[in-house]
């Protein structure tokens, strides 16, 4: 049974990889859509091709999450207009650069804490008052296998993560007493852009991570996503761990050579 039919789901990082994957899978399930990423001409292609083969409502905006006036701006446009989101995706985020703490660029640090932390943050807190006022609403973060495990040369990625963790259980603590339901869906390796972008457009790098296994795709950690979203309202998930199934945790990776 879907109850995801009708819902308005906000999604962060729409413009490629887990988000862009989450909007497919939602347009399927019936859901009205709210795309944010920095990329607008990739969420206005992507809004184009679900509105051409789905019923649903789409709105696109250029919303970097760092900028808290911009995020702001963009949420109090949706509550104007009565378009609280049901269900709230924090996917934007990213690794910058994999190198020794000792070597590290503080630019890529920045780029990290600012994005995953305090972009998850500067989002969570325009979107959540009024899921609580209105009664309802559903934070899903996506967190990473690198929020349980640090590996080397991961440290700042991984503080970011480890932080993600801890916001979901905060936040989850936070809102005791209301109907507001929080999760966190950590994936181990997914073959996005991920891996291009934090080793800054290396795309020979960024494929072999991925190199002599089946990785997860977005789509795979997309119905997960979906399953979380669905229970009823009386059901939350907090945590789930989802890898390959060639990977067992952070270090035990099996690649056929
Ligand atoms: P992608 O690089 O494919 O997608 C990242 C998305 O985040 C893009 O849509 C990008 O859009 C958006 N984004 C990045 N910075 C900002 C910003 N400042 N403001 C708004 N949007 C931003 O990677 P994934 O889909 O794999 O990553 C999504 C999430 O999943 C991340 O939080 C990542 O840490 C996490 N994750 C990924 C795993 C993997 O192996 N791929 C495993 C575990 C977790 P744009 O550039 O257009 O702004
Ligand atoms: C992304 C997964 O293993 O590259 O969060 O850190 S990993």
């Amino acid at each position: 049974m879907s109850r995801i039919a009708g819902k308005l789901i906000l999604i962060t990082g729409a413009s490629s990889g887990i988000g862009a994957a989450c909007a497919r899978r939602f347009a399927v399930e019936g859901a009205d859509l709210v795309l944010w990423a920095r990329r607008a001409d990739r969420l206005e292609r992507l809004a184009a091709e679900l509105g051409a083969e789905h019923r649903v409502k789409l709105s696109v905006a250029q919303v970097d999450v760092r900028d808290r006036g911009a995020v702001d701006r963009a949420a109090e446009a949706l509550v104007r207009a009565g378009r609280i989101p049901d269900v709230l995706i924090n996917s934007a985020g990213l690794a910058s650069g994999m190198t020794k703490i000792q070597e590290g660029d503080p630019e890529d640090w920045d780029r990290m804490i600012d994005t995953n932390l305090k972009g998850l943050l500067n989002v969570t807190r325009a979107i959540l008052p009024h899921m609580i006022a209105r009664g309802r609403g559903h934070i899903v973060n996506i967190g990473s296998t690198a929020g349980h495990q640090t590996y080397p040369m991961g440290n700042v990625y991984n503080a970011t993560k480890f932080g993600v963790r801890a916001l979901t259980e905060g936040m989850n603590l936070d809102v005791a007493g209301t109907p507001i339901r929080v999760s966190s869906v950590d994936p181990g390796l997914v073959e996005t852009e991920f891996s291009e972008v934090r080793f800054h457009g290396d795309r020979q790098r960024a494929k072999s991570v991925y190199q002599g296994l089946q990785p997860l795709t977005g789509d795979d950690v997309a119905d997960t996503i979906a399953y979380v979203v669905n229970l009823p309202e009386h059901v939350n998930i907090l945590d789930v761990v989802i890898m390959p199934t060639a990977q067992r945790n952070v270090y035990v990776v099996h690649r056929e050579t």
